[in-house]
C-alpha cells in the first residue's frame, strides 16, 4: 500500500518530538513490537537487578526531600504535568495508538485521562483533610494528619499503557511519595515518553523538585521482584493479571507493605424486562466490542431477560457482524487489534471450549490486514450459551461476549456474583426497584455497579477498582488519596493535668 503509515518512521519521529532520547529506545535488548502490525519498533536496554535496587535507593532520598515540599506546592509539579499533557495529547495518543493498538479516540480518551487525574491531583493537593475528634479527656485535642507515605512502586499492563501511571504518579506526587514505575514489558516505549513529559514539567517547576522523584525501569517481571521485596518501597500498585496478584499480595503482605492490586475482571451486564434497548444496545456495543475486549472493565457477560432476548439479541448480533475491524492508524475502524499473538490464541481457546459447553459462536474470525500477517485482528465474537459455565467462568482478555437468558431476578443476581472477580458491572432497567436493589447490599458485589450505562469507561473522580479475585485496591478519584499517605492519631494535651482514657488511674 503506497499510502500506508510506516509504523517505524512514525514511532521515531513521535518519541523525538515527545522529547525521548534516541539512546533510549535504540541498540537494546528489549524489543518493543507495535499490535498494528506486528513489526518491531523500539529496543530499549533492560535494567540490572542492582540498577533497580540503586533506583530504589535514590527514590528513597527523593521521597525524604520531597515530603517536606508543601503540599499545595507539590500540586504545582502535577498542575504543570497536566499542562505538558495536554500540549503532548496528539502525539501521546498517537503513540499509545502504536504501541498499545487502540482506536485514535481511545488513544487520545486515555491521555485525556491523565489531564483530568491531573486536574483532580491539583485541587486534591489543598485537601488532603485529617478530621478534629471529639476527645474524652478534658484539656485535650484530638486530630489526625496525613503524611508522605514513602516509595511508591507502580507495576502497569499494556492495555491502558499511561493513564493507570497517571492516577498513581498524580495521587502519590501531591501526597509527598516518589514513584518508581515498572510498564508492561508490551508497551515500554509510551513509559519513556511519559517520563519524558514529566521530566518537561520538572525542569519548569524549579529546584526544590529533588532529582529521582520519578523513575522508569525498563525489563522483566524481576524489577517487579525488586520493588516487591525492596523494604524501602512502602506501597506497590499493581496492574495486571489475578495470577500476577497472587505473587505480589503475598509478598508484600509478608513485610507488612501496603498493596493496592488491581486485577482480573469478568464483567457482566443484566438488560431486564424495561430497558431502552436502543440505549442497552450500544452501551453494550461499546463496552464489549471497545478496545478490542483489552479493558479490565470489558463487558464479558450479559444476561438477557427472556421477554426482551429476542428483540434485543439479534441486533446485538448485526452489530457484531457489521463492526469495523482494522489499522488504527489508516482507518476509522472502532476495533482494533489484539496486542499479540497469545491474545489471539486465547481467545480461539476460550471461544472452543464454549462450543464444547453448548455455546453458539457469532464472530471470532481472524481478520488479516494486508499485508500484515504479523499482526492479530480479530471479529469481536458474541456466543450465545445455554448456562454460565466453563470460560464464562473466566476472564479471557479479548472480544468475547457470553450472552445468557434469565427470568427470574434474584437467581440472575446470583449468577451475576457467582464469579470470582468483581471489578465492574451494570444494569439496564427503567424499574427502580430493579436498579436499587442491583446497587443495594445484596445486589451486584462489585466496585463499581452502574445503571444504564455500561462496565467499562469510568470516570477518574470516582474510586475505581474492585473486590474478590479483583484484589480489593482503589485507584483514581475519590479519597483513594489515603492509600498513598500514612495517617498519625495525634492528641494534644493543654491542661495542667493528665488525666488517662477509660477511667484508667495510675499514680505514682
Ligand atoms: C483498565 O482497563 O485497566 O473504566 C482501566 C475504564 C477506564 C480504565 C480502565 N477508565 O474502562
Amino acid at each position: 500500500m503506497s499510502n500506508s503509515v510506516d509504523v517505524k518512521q512514525e514511532t521515531a519521529a513521535l518519541l523525538d518530538k515527545l522529547g525521548v532520547a534516541r539512546d533510549a529506545w535504540t541498540g537494546g535488548d528489549m524489543v518493543s513490537y507495535s499490535p498494528v502490525s506486528g513489526e518491531a519498533i523500539g529496543q530499549l536496554k533492560s535494567v540490572s537487578a542492582a540498577d533497580t535496587n540503586a533506583a530504589i535507593d535514590a527514590a528513597h532520598e527523593a521521597f525524604q526531600a520531597w515530603r517536606l515540599v508543601p503540599a499545595p506546592r507539590r500540586g504545582e509539579l502535577v498542575r504543570l504535568l497536566g499542562e505538558e499533557l495536554r500540549a503532548a495529547k496528539a502525539d501521546l495518543g498517537r503513540l499509545v495508538s502504536i504501541e498499545a493498538g487502540k482506536i485514535t479516540s481511545e488513544g487520545l480518551g486515555e491521555v485525556q485521562e491523565m489531564i483530568d487525574i491531573c486536574d483532580f491531583a491539583v485541587g486534591l493537593s489543598r485537601q488532603l483533610y485529617g478530621l478534629t475528634i471529639a476527645t474524652e479527656r478534658p484539656g485535650h485535642r484530638m486530630m489526625e494528619t496525613w503524611h508522605p507515605l514513602g516509595v511508591v512502586g507502580i507495576i502497569s499492563a499494556f492495555n491502558f499503557p499511561v493513564a493507570v501511571w497517571s492516577w498513581n504518579a498524580a495521587l502519590a506526587l501531591v501526597a509527598g511519595d516518589s514513584i518508581v514505575w515498572k510498564p508492561s514489558e508490551k508497551t515500554p516505549l509510551t513509559a519513556l515518553a511519559c517520563q519524558a513529559i514529566l521530566d518537561k514539567a520538572l525542569a519548569r517547576f524549579g529546584s526544590d523538585a529533588p532529582a529521582n522523584l520519578s523513575t522508569v525501569l525498563i525489563g522483566d517481571r524481576f524489577i517487579g521482584e525488586a520493588m516487591v521485596d525492596h523494604p524501602k518501597v512502602a506501597l506497590v500498585s499493581a496492574t495486571g493479571s489475578t495470577r500476577m496478584g497472587r505473587e505480589v499480595g503475598p509478598r508484600l503482605a509478608k513485610r507488612f507493605a501496603r498493596a493496592i492490586l488491581e486485577l482480573g475482571g469478568n464483567n457482566a451486564g443484566i438488560v431486564c424486562p424495561s430497558a431502552d434497548l436502543d440505549m442497552a444496545l450500544r452501551a453494550i456495543a461499546f463496552g464489549a466490542m471497545g478496545t478490542a475486549g483489552q479493558r479490565c472493565t470489558t463487558l464479558r457477560r450479559l444476561f438477557v431477560h427472556d421477554s426482551v432476548y429476542d428483540q434485543l439479541v439479534p441486533r446485538l448480533k448485526k452489530a457484531y457482524e457489521s463492526v469495523s475491524v482494522g489499522n488504527p492508524l489508516e482507518t476509522s475502524a472502532l476495533v482494533g487489534p489484539l496486542v499479540d499473538k497469545a491474545a489471539f490464541d486465547g481467545m480461539q481457546a476460550a471461544l472452543a471450549a464454549a462450543k464444547v459447553e453448548g455455546g453458539t459462536v457469532t464472530g471470532g474470525a481472524r481478520v488479516v490486514e494486508a499485508g500484515k500477517d504479523t499482526a492479530f485482528y480479530v471479529k469481536p465474537a458474541l456466543v450465545e450459551m445455554p448456562k454460565q459455565a466453563g470460560p464464562v467462568l473466566e476472564e479471557t482478555f479479548a472480544p468475547i461476549l457470553y450472552v445468557m437468558k434469565y427470568s427470574d431476578f434474584d437467581a440472575v443476581l446470583e449468577e451475576h456474583n457467582a464469579v470470582a472477580a468483581g471489578l465492574s458491572s451494570s444494569i439496564f432497567t427503567l424499574n427502580v426497584q430493579e436498579a436499587e436493589r442491583f446497587l443495594a447490599a445484596d445486589g451486584s458485589d462489585c466496585g463499581i455497579a452502574n445503571v444504564n450505562i455500561g462496565t467499562s469507561g469510568a470516570e477518574i473522580g470516582g474510586a475505581f477498582g474492585g473486590e474478590k479475585e479483583t484484589g480489593g485496591g482503589r485507584e483514581s478519584g475519590s479519597d483513594a488519596w489515603k492509600a498513598y499517605m500514612r495517617r498519625a492519631t495525634n492528641t494534644v494535651n493543654y491542661s495542667k493535668a493528665l488525666p488517662l482514657a477509660q477511667g484508667v488511674s495510675f499514680d505514682i
